[in-house]
């Protein structure tokens, strides 16, 4: 299998916002040959002048395991070309069948890498935000295997951060509530992120450890979907309210 020609599959696809079939209908794809097909597709981007800005977790949450019928925790490189300003606007035209979850992003004061503690974890954080991320599969229907999904760079597409707050707000338990045009379409608790988001961060950099990356200063980590996703449709407003972090929002052009 090439990897570099799958890598070019993803990647073109995500350009021109095209479906593609699933690169398993042809030939299997495990797992490590997966994220060399991710990490070879964000390569792509990084020539193309975007810059690496942190990773994203997937499926840290039972509510997105069960939508996607997936039950491995995964992980994508997040790029400069991702990130959608607080406030601002995205086009539908720049992807295939875009839906948003509502997430948690931490922001890190130190690097980390490897294996760490939840306390170490917790170290490293400068600050906390309430953040959406908008997921787009490359591949028809919505519809993957986990090699798939992970070769798709976990269907990263684009995210936007909410106003940062001192890591001193505890990230365990904090309601939350998605709201489309003023009506709550999605309803939960940070809680339901692995129990609590800062183990997502552990996981995040135990991923990036062994696959021979730090997590630098600076890096941005979104912990993961903590309620199913939500199609985005045109002329949307789209705003995530988080207990004791704010709310974060943007507008879906009409
Ligand atoms: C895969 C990405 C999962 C999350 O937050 O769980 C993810 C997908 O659902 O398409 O981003
Ligand atoms: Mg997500």
């Amino acid at each position: 299998m090439d990897i570099e020609q799958l890598a070019e599959r993803v990647d073109d696809a995500a350009r021109n916002a095209s479906a593609i079939a699933q690169l398993s209908a042809e030939a299997e794809l495990p797992l490590p040959d997966a994220y060399r097909v991710q990490a070879a597709s964000v390569a792509r981007r990084l020539g193309r002048g975007e810059r690496r800005t942190g990773i994203k977790m997937g499926f840290t949450s039972r509510a997105k395991m069960v939508q996607m019928g997936i039950g491995t925790m995964i992980w994508g490189r997040l790029t400069s070309g991702m990130a959608v300003e607080e406030g601002g606007e995205i086009v539908l035209s720049r992807y295939v069948h875009p839906r948003v979850e509502p997430e948690v992003a931490f922001l890190l004061r130190r690097p980390l890498a490897g294996p760490v503690t939840l306390p170490e974890a917790a170290a490293a954080v400068e600050a906390v935000a309430p953040a959406m991320e908008i997921i787009d599969s490359r591949y028809r229907d919505f519809k993957f295997s986990l090699g798939d999904v992970v070769a798709d760079n976990s269907s990263s597409s684009g995210y936007c951060v909410g106003p940062w707050s001192a890591p001193d707000v505890d990230t365990a338990n904090l309601g939350l509530v998605m709201v489309f045009d003023g009506r709550a379409v999605q309803i939960g608790s940070t809680a339901a992120i692995l129990g609590h988001p800062l183990r997502s961060l552990a996981a995040a950099a135990a991923f990036a450890g062994a696959a021979g990356e730090d997590l630098p200063a600076g890096a941005i980590v979104l912990a993961g979907g903590a309620t199913t996703a939500e199609p985005l449709r045109a002329g949307v407003h789209v705003r995530l309210e988080m207990e004791r972090l704010g709310a974060v929002a943007f507008r879906v052009a009409g």
